[in-house]
């Protein structure tokens, strides 16, 4: 799907700012009337999640539908074209009404979805466009919620006391997420209004190759014949084709390198009888060999996060502001490459990563699949199908970037206690996406820590993806130990002839504690425990990379285990540098993106 472009050709106006908002309290949101103006209506800014924007309990902790509403026009001199609204995501199910009129419905809040309005958007008159958004999440959902009555993801269970059973049975209906993130909800990406051309180019698909070979394919619709012309990063024309599809060669491509090396970006520009949409692409390669990633034909290392969409007000919304200086945080920690954790990111992130030179491995939402020992969530979670869906569209709106070089299917499900299950819910979704990604880069699955000799399908994976607490869920405080463990695991996959990589491992740590014996919690604990985990991957070749949980502190759920949220940040919520980030700069700055293992 292509992001919103203003050109010659289309117009492109964001509907951001603030919109009216009300809460629904009928679980089917049949208390609210989208034709008509919102009841009690207040402010609430867009894009954002709406959940901090005020005082009220009620905001915060809302389970269900929420009404957004504003009046939009298109001017009159849009008449004749093809009008179409877009929502880069609304968290995590969308309704869409123009002037009462449903018009779009949507499942999943981390992808984008648009409707075509043109015969019902009179261009110079306005309407009334009224969004409601459910932010329920249960089994059927991704991210996954436990049904009423379970307990939360870091709820404390006390299961058996009959009180404490009584009083969950009876709670009032409320969001238990099996994830250890904040639930936050509302409009989160940009809202656009834009127009083409009636006969339109719905769709570009670019698969680069380095010696200079662009495989392309234009899909439209209507009348007419594509042209293309592949820009150089100077603006020159490289290269012209015509036609729908085929291959066209741009000579001595300058390769788009991850940072401090040059992202260099290539444009393909695309016209079509009265249309015209710029697409931006890289000359990069990514493959795997044996126990290493190739990247541009060199074995990377990876240096980096996972990261969240989070901070103070904004909660999960787009925030272009924070996301620059993340890309300037991640350079001045000599990082190159972050996890979109746990859930596809905004667009404006990937094409910030493009330019900035930062790798990005793509995740979906899928996160919290699995009920402990007792349940096979693959056989009673209906998910499937969704889940199908999530991994169609996110490839489909992210193929075409440089700095996505791996898709992650989705992070720590459980695959030890039903290994054949898991087995065989996992494969068919990584066939999926190697068969729908024109660029067929690597496929991934991100790991809990476990019972590795049981969990038959990570070891399966194109880069094998581990998630390890070694020193702090278990072996609590003593790194002595927590080594020891984890070196005995590596001899493991140094059996299975894969890549291994590290895509969690941290502490949590309160800034401005410190302790001269580095006890847990403090800041010295977090610099020891990367410094003493790190001199053991840097023995094993095959260990391909370190992406640390987590880049900054994050919001979460309360529970007994999170002091005001979740404190792995190398950097805190409003990203000022614990200790561990110093040491971190200086080894990640010595550390080349080419060759460090060979
Ligand atoms: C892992 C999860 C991540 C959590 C992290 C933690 O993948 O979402 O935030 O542990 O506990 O299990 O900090």
């Amino acid at each position: 799907m292509l992001y919103p472009q203003q050109n010659g050709a289309r117009l492109c106006v964001a509907q951001d700012g603030l919109w009216d908002f009300c809460l629904s309290h009928d679980l089917d949101g049949q208390d609210v009337r989208p034709a008509e103006p919102l009841p009690g209506a207040r402010r609430m800014a867009v894009p954002a999640s709406y959940n901090d924007q005020g005082e009220d309990k009620a905001l915060r902790d809302h389970y269900g539908w929420a009404f957004y509403q504003k009046m939009i026009t298109l001017p009159a001199l849009c008449a004749g074209q093809r009008v179409v609204l877009r929502f880069g995501a609304v968290t995590h199910k969308a309704r869409v009404w123009l002037d009462g009129r449903l018009i779009a419905e949507h499942k999943g809040g981390f992808l984008p979805f648009e409707a075509d309005v043109t015969d019902l958007l009179v261009p110079g008159t306005p309407a009334r466009l009224t969004v409601a958004c459910d932010n329920r999440v249960d089994h059927s959902t991704l991210p996954i919620g436990n049904e009423p009555g379970q307990i939360a993801f870091f709820g404390s269970d006390n299961a058996g006391i009959p009180s404490v059973e009584h009083a969950k049975a009876n709670a009032a209906p409320q969001n238990r997420p099996n994830f250890d993130f904040f639930n936050f909800a509302g409009i989160h990406r940009p809202v656009w209004l834009y127009t083409t051309p009636k006969a339109y180019i719905r769709d570009i698909t670019l698969v680069p190759h380095n010696d200079g070979r662009l495989d392309y394919r234009v899909d439209t619709e209507g009348e007419g014949t594509a042209q293309l012309e592949i820009l150089a990063p100077d603006g020159t024309v490289a290269a012209t084709a015509s036609g729908a599809a085929g291959t066209v060669t741009v000579k001595a491509p300058q390769l788009w390198e991850p940072w401090p090396g040059t992202p260099h970006l290539y444009t393909a520009r695309v016209t079509f009888g009265a249309d015209r949409y710029d697409q931006t692409f890289g000359f990069r390669e990514i493959r795997v060999e044996g126990t290493r990633v190739l990247l541009n034909g060199k074995p990377v290392y990876f240096k980096g996060f996972g990261k969240h969409e989070d901070s103070a007000f904004h909660g999960r919304g787009l925030d272009q502001c924070l996301n620059v200086k993340d890309a300037n945080l991640l350079h001045w920690l000599g990082a190159n490459a972050v996890r979109t954790s746990h859930y596809p990111y905004s667009e404006e992130f990937y094409d910030l990563c493009d330019r900035e030179g930062i790798l990005v491995i793509d995740e979906t939402p899928a996160v919290g699949i699995g009920a402990g020992a007792a349940q096979d969530p693959y056989k009673t979670f209906p998910i499937a199908e969704h889940h199908r869906d999530v991994v169609r569209d996110m490839i489909d709106r992210d193929k075409n970037h440089p700095c996505v070089i791996m898709w992650s299917l989705g992070n720590e499900p459980d695959l030890e206690h039903f290994p054949k299950s898991a087995y065989d819910y996992w494969r068919p979704l990584y066939e999926l996406a190697h068969a729908l990604d024109p660029q067929d880069r690597p496929v991934t699955l991100v790991c809990c820590q476990n019972d590795y000799t049981k969990d038959i399908t990570t070891r399966t994976m194109d880069v094998v993806c581990l998630n390890r607490y070694y020193g702090w869920y278990n072996l609590s405080g003593d790194l002595d130990a927590a080594c020891a463990a984890w070196n005995e695991e590596l001899d493991f996959w140094a059996e299975q002839g894969k890549p291994v990589m590290f895509t969690e491992y941290g502490a949590d740590t309160v800034e401005g504690l410190h302790d001269t014996r580095a006890g847990m919690f403090s800041e010295e604990y977090q610099a020891e425990y990367f410094e003493r985990i790190n001199a053991e991957i840097d023995k094993r070749p095959f260990f391909v990379g370190e992406l640390l949980w987590n880049f900054a502190d994050f919001a979460t759920i309360q529970g007994p285990m999170r002091v005001g949220g979740n404190r792995k940040g190398v950097l805190t919520r409003d990203r000022r540098p614990k200790l561990a980030a110093h040491l971190l700069r200086r080894r990640w700055l010595a550390i080349p993106n080419f060759g460090y293992k060979g």
